[in-house]
């Protein structure tokens, strides 16, 4: 950083480079929080309604789910520095570069269900080294990010490896600028978020925890939005989420590639934990684009008595 005095609006940029990123890795995130202002102003002006298509897991797409995946494709084609990448929008891995140093995983528009409703919505994204997703770990990624498309615009991202989890505001003149650095989360929970609450019509163990957070009085943060959900955990430094299998989804609703995967490594970064209800969500193998796992993840002590709770319900 030669002899740059630290700014007293800390960017994006400046910051990855004071936490010593790889020069490639450092472009890669600019350039792919480059891509969230472009889908920010399209949630301002754009058009939200149905685009009239399905997913790869069937789901009916918005255009908006359909937008927000060409820009980040189209900013991860620019840069020249992905090989692959495996969106939730895609049926299956998009190869780029082949010489591209890293590969990419992402849900665009995570909630965009809620996105007509103007609720939070977030866009979520996992980079791995190399030219492989499937058979790498979740626990192998290099940098993990999430922007919370809320009141303000934040943009919260982690390298690991004792690096920290950092959020960043998106200002008026389009600058991700620092507001908190190493957020923590503690080993008790206050607020619960159980996702996939249906499941505990069938569940009973579910049911029983959900009685239990219920009796305990702690409070419910549930927006029906992972990205807001989870932030919420990360943000007051204390809480539970969790998406629970029931009969419709045995393994839970949420996808380990794009959604629980950057997710758990944000959380163990920050001092929380993850579990599928066997083992960490970072020690799990990815063998497919459309795996589905449970995720229950949050504060220590509350995920570890929930996992002994569930009784390994997986
Ligand atoms: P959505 O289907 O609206 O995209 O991945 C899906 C997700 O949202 C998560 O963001 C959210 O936590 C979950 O679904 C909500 O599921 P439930 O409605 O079953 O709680």
């Amino acid at each position: 950083m030669s002899n740059c005095p630290t700014p007293s609006k800390v960017s994006l940029n400046f910051h990855l480079r004071k936490a010593n990123a790889p020069d490639h890795l450092r472009h890669l995130v600019v350039d792919i929080a480059r891509a969230a202002k472009y889908i920010v102003r399209e949630l301002w002006h754009g058009k939200l309604g149905k685009a009239g298509t399905s997913n790869q897991f069937d789901e009916d797409q918005v255009e908006m789910d359909v937008l927000s995946n060409q820009i980040l494709e189209q900013h991860l084609c620019e840069n020249e520095l992905v090989s692959c990448f495996a969106s939730e929008e895609e049926g299956e891995i998009v190869e780029l570069n082949p010489d591209g140093p890293y590969a990419v995983v992402f849900d665009p528009l995570d909630g965009s269900s809620l996105v007509d409703k103007n609720f939070a919505i977030g866009t979520i994204v996992g980079i791995y080294e190399g030219k492989e997703i499937i058979g790498k770990k979740p626990r192998e990624q290099v940098a993990a990010l999430y922007i919370l498309y809320g009141p303000r615009t934040t943009l919260t991202y982690s390298l690991g490896n004792g690096k920290g989890v950092h959020e960043f505001v998106l200002n008026d003149v389009g600058e991700f600028v620092l507001d908190r650095e190493f957020l923590g989360i503690g080993d008790e929970a206050k607020t619960y978020s159980p996702g996939n609450i249906s499941a505990a019509s069938e569940n009973k163990p579910y049911r029983d925890l959900i009685m239990k957070w219920i009796d305990e009085k702690k409070t419910l943060r549930y927006s029906g939005c992972m990205v807001p959900d989870v932030h919420h955990i990360l943000s007051k430094g204390n809480g539970i989420f969790c998406n629970i299998g029931g009969a419709k989804y045995p393994n839970g609703k949420l996808r380990l590639a794009f959604e629980c995967g950057p997710f758990a490594f944000l959380v163990e970064e920050a001092g929380g934990v993850s579990s599928d209800g066997k083992q960490s969500i970072l020690d799990i193998p990815l063998e497919a684009v459309d795996q589905r796992t449970q995720f229950i993840v949050g504060s220590k002590n509350e995920v570890e008595r929930t996992v002994r709770g569930l009784g390994v319900s997986k």
